[in-house]
């Protein structure tokens, strides 16, 4: 298969990308007016880049918002309440069933690699071996990475370390973490201690879910990046949320960020999510509730942004659609100046696919895998302000989706 007329980012000219079975062949400049044959693509000027990737999202709890009830406050907390309750009703097929649909939303807007946090403070596990039989099931649409995530605790829920210990022998791909959560500072403490071993040990990414609160005194992201730092082990961790960053001081920020460079985390921040779950406990001003998205990044640390939610109590609303997070996150974190719109997709393609550590599994090059997307814009600017969308996914060098537009007829 050929790809023709493909605009690559960062790259002036037109593009021919020779797929050859599962791998990219060769990358060409385009000369004039070939004739494409039967099952050649034309990207007809428009960006080819590599799949979008989701970074963060909760598959067992998808599609489970008001069951049994709804999260009335908005908040965090109410929403780990909902969700044991909804937890305690969770099956084997329930879970495979959501995630499976949710997981055919991504596909359709592009996504291909995607990391899923699943609860595992439930003695039965059950989400879990659901999730790692969905990881296999679903390998022809997407990469899966499961993380072990406790979302009532490491410390503070009965056989917390054990049932993380379970889960990562059962298959679960990356060591997750809750330290705000956690019943006290110093048990928040133990338990990065506890996962940055249990990680070490097995050779395991890290997730922390890591200080996801407006509570300034939430310090666990210093924790998390010291262990990184002293174990090197920085570019295997990435810290989730981080969304008390919006309410340190500068002056502590200040410091934080000198070892956060030190250590080489990367950060994901849900910028719809946050936005809707923070500043809960404010009347006004009102705190926006995110990281220091922009800050990070210009610091040139690696930062992306991920959906969280589809549906579930923390979240009512989304449709698999990461370039939505995008534009709300751009508008969110003061990043629609000219400079950031013109690399904007790095949010939602390379530096996702370096948080979730893919290597030579990603990216436009020969010799790696022939997955990509046919975009409908020319540039990364073009493709937030239309609002645009992935027209074609090509994984293993073949097409698993297309987008047809919506056709409008003017009188
Ligand atoms: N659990 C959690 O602790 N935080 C979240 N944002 C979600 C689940 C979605
Ligand atoms: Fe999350």
């Amino acid at each position: 298969m050929i790809i023709h007329n493909a605009r690559l980012r960062g790259r002036d000219g037109l593009y021919r990308i020779t797929l050859s079975g599962d791998q990219i062949a060769a990358i060409d400049a385009q000369t004039a007016s070939a004739t494409p044959a039967a099952d050649d693509l034309d990207a007809a000027g428009n960006l080819v880049v590599p799949p979008f990737v989701e970074p963060h999202i909760h598959l067992d709890a998808t599609l489970t918002a008001g069951e049994p009830a709804w999260n009335m406050s908005g908040t965090l907390f109410e929403g780990i309440e909902r969700w044991a309750e909804r937890k305690a009703l969770v099956t084997h097929e329930d879970t495979k069933t959501r995630a499976r649909k949710t997981i055919d939303m991504l596909v359709d807007h592009g996504i291909q690699h995607v990391r899923t946090h699943v609860d595992v403070t439930d003695p039965t596990l059950a989400a879990l071996k659901a999730m790692l039989e969905v990881r296999e099931e679903t390998r022809h649409l997407i990469d899966l990475q499961i993380v072990a995530f406790p979302q009532e605790g490491i410390e503070s829920y009965a056989n917390g370390r054990a049932l993380m210990e379970q889960a990562i022998e059962l298959g679960a791909d990356v060591v997750g973490g809750i330290p705000h959560f956690e019943n006290t500072r110093d048990q928040g403490v133990s338990s990065i201690k506890f996962l940055m071993d249990l990680a070490e040990r097995t050779g395991c990414l890290v997730d922390v879910h890591c200080d996801e609160t407006d509570d300034p005194q939430s310090r666990f992201l210093e924790v998390l990046a010291e262990e990184a730092r002293v174990r090197g082990m920085g570019a295997r961790v990435t810290a989730s949320h981080t969304t008390a960053m919006g309410s340190y001081d500068n002056a502590y920020c200040s410091k934080l960020f000198r070892l956060l460079k030190m250590s080489g985390i990367s950060f994901i921040s849900c910028p719809t999510e946050s936005i809707h779950l923070q500043g809960r406990f404010d009347t006004y001003p009102k705190r926006r509730g995110l990281t220091r998205v922009a800050e990070i990044d210009r610091a040139g640390m690696n930062v992306c942004f991920g959906q969280d939610s589809i549906v579930d109590p923390w979240y009512p609303l989304g449709n698999g659609n990461i370039l939505r997070i995008l534009e709300a996150g751009l508008h969110i974190c003061h990043m629609l100046g000219y400079e950031d719109l013109k690399r904007s997709l790095d949010l939602i393609t390379d530096n996702s696919a370096r948080a979730l550590n893919l290597g030579e599994r990603y990216g436009l090059e020969v010799g790696r895998p022939a997955n990509l997307l046919i975009l409908s814009a020319p540039d990364d600017y073009e493709m937030v302000r239309s609002q645009g969308h992935a027209l074609v996914s090509v994984r293993h060098g073949k097409v698993l989706m297309r987008r047809t537009p919506a056709q409008i007829e003017r009188a």
